[in-house]
């Protein structure tokens, strides 16, 4: 019994040193898009997050609003994929996540794989999970922030209250 509180109290210890250890650690916004989410795979998401070392910060789900995903999407407005991809986007509720730890805006662009599910790479999670349904917009699983300027203007869409 007290092993086990012992190496209980390890565990959180380390999990806290980790958080704590660097004043100002990075976010990334997660979401688990609509065909993730309506698929089941919020959790196996999550637990690939956790695996990497990337620590949960915030986790909601949510109808996305359309003014969410006109921010959110800003930046492909006027191309051809964005009116099916807003529609897509609002197909169903999606699971957004605010995700910390250093580098962990680009480690989780390396988990997701590559926006085209047939060339992501096995291992990743649009490689190993989704596929092109031969649709309007793909069907890739999740997204991820691109940049610490995206991270931070994206928590804000979705998590105003950590903007
Ligand atoms: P995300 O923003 O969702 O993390 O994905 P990304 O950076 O890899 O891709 P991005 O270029 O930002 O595109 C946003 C999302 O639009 C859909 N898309 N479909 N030609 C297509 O069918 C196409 N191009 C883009 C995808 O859902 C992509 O993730
Ligand atoms: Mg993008």
């Amino acid at each position: 019994m007290l092993d086990h509180t012992a190496a209980a109290d390890t565990v959180m210890t380390d999990r806290l040193e980790r958080v704590t250890a660097h004043e100002h650690p990075e976010r990334s916004l997660v979401l688990i898009k609509p065909d993730g989410f309506r698929r089941g795979l919020t959790g196996e998401v999550v637990r690939r997050i956790e695996a990497k070392g990337y620590v949960l910060v915030a986790v909601t789900v949510t109808q996305a609003q359309p003014e969410q995903l006109a921010a959110h999407y800003a930046e492909h407005e006027g191309k051809p994929f964005y009116e099916p991809l807003v529609e897509f986007m609002s197909s169903g509720p999606l699971a957004a996540a605010v995700i910390e730890g250093h580098g962990c805006i680009a480690g989780f662009r390396a988990l997701a794989g590559a926006t085209d599910p047939t060339a992501a790479l096995p291992g990743t999670i649009r490689g190993d999970l989704a596929r092109d349904w031969g649709g309007a917009v793909q069907q890739n699983i999740v997204h991820g922030s691109d940049s610490p300027e995206s991270a931070a203007r994206e928590i804000g869409i979705w998590f105003p209250e950590l903007g």
